[in-house]
């Protein structure tokens, strides 16, 4: 079979993988057994008591080769991820920051990703040496002592694909479940709902010899299932329903609570989620966040208030239990 027909499937072979199933089938990252062991030393140093936070942030990959030269990206700058862990760390977390490599990270994504590169931030002091220009000198001695106080509660870990993310996904909780309602999970990462599974991956670089090409993808498994059933019943879940269409949003983020039975969904639209999100349980009335144009040009992020009101519940969950 030539590599462009392997991804050109007929719509007929459409089928629902199970988790399980899933990890059997596919690649685990290189960087998972380092990742482990990091995650449980990282675990295992934190004081008893206090609280802990698993981050996930920035969209996931779906290759479409082997040797990847491209892939399905999903959307996600990384801004709410990155935001929140600040916001998670100043609560007085310790925070597990499993992110998209190149997405925006804590504290550094005032300073990556824009006009501006470390170099402009920067000049020669005269004397063989560096500093930093004056009219960005108070800003980034703030956040660099903000960086420093917090840093030793941050561990991150990287992901690219789909599978890394899974993989990685699925480690950490299995290691953060012992830690019990102590630990929430906050799932702001963008992931994929369709790939092609490895068996149908071409190996090399699709040729366009062939003419058009047609992708046929499998859809994802609920991975959200096992993770609240299995892999941490324990712990306090938090995901994140994306839609474009206002209509939609609502009845999916239901469907999610009431389908996997987890505590929070964080429900927002593309277009709004800079400044409205509802937070959504099963026995109460969305709960509507907001923050205006004004606040969020005077550097107000909503994620603020999002994770204040998380901790709040989260709280109430762990002296509950
Ligand atoms: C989100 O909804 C996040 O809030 C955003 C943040 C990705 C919109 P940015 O990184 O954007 O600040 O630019 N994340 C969850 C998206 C998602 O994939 N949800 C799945 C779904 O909606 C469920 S896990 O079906």
């Amino acid at each position: 079979m030539s590599t462009a027909s392997k991804t050109q499937a007929a719509p007929a072979e459409r089928k629902v993988i199970d988790p399980d199933t899933y990890f059997d089938h596919n690649q685990p990252p290189a960087n998972l057994q380092q990742a482990h062991s990091a995650v449980a030393a990282f675990i295992g140093a934190q004081e008893a008591g206090r609280p802990i936070v698993l981050v996930t942030s920035g969209g996931t990959t779906v290759p479409l080769e082997n040797n990847t030269v491209r892939f399905v990206d999903n959307f996600s700058a990384g801004t709410r991820g990155s935001s929140s862990a600040e916001q998670f760390l100043e609560a007085g977390y310790a925070v597990v920051f499993l992110y998209r490599e190149h997405s925006l990270q804590p504290f550094n994504r005032q300073y990556s990703h824009r006009t501006e590169g470390l170099l402009d931030y920067l000049q020669p002091d005269g004397r063989g040496g560096i500093s930093v220009r004056p009219e960005y000198k108070e800003r980034v001695l703030s956040d660099l002592n903000r960086y420093e106080q917090l840093r030793a509660r941050l561990l991150k870990v990287s992901f690219t694909t789909l599978a890394d993310y899974l993989f990685l996904l699925r480690e950490i909780s299995l290691l953060l479940a012992p830690t019990g309602a102590r630990s929430m999970l906050y799932l702001a990462a963008a992931v994929s709902d369709f790939f092609i599974p490895s068996h149908s991956l071409a190996e090399h670089k699709i040729q366009s010899a062939g003419g058009d090409l047609t992708l046929h993808m499998n859809q994802v498994p609920k991975f959200l299932r096992p993770l609240v059933k299995v892999w941490a019943p324990a712990c306090f879940v938090v995901s994140f329903k994306l839609e474009t269409d206002p209509g939609l949003l609502e009845p999916k983020a239901r469907h999610a609570l009431d389908k996997y039975g987890h505590h929070v969904v964080v429900a927002n639209l593309l277009h709004t989620r800079k400044w409205q999100v509802w937070l959504l349980t099963r026995d109460a009335d969305p709960c509507l966040l907001q923050i205006s144009q004004d606040q969020l040009l005077r550097g107000h992020d909503i994620e603020q208030d999002i994770v204040a009101e998380l901790v709040r519940r989260h709280k109430v969950h762990a002296s509950a239990a």
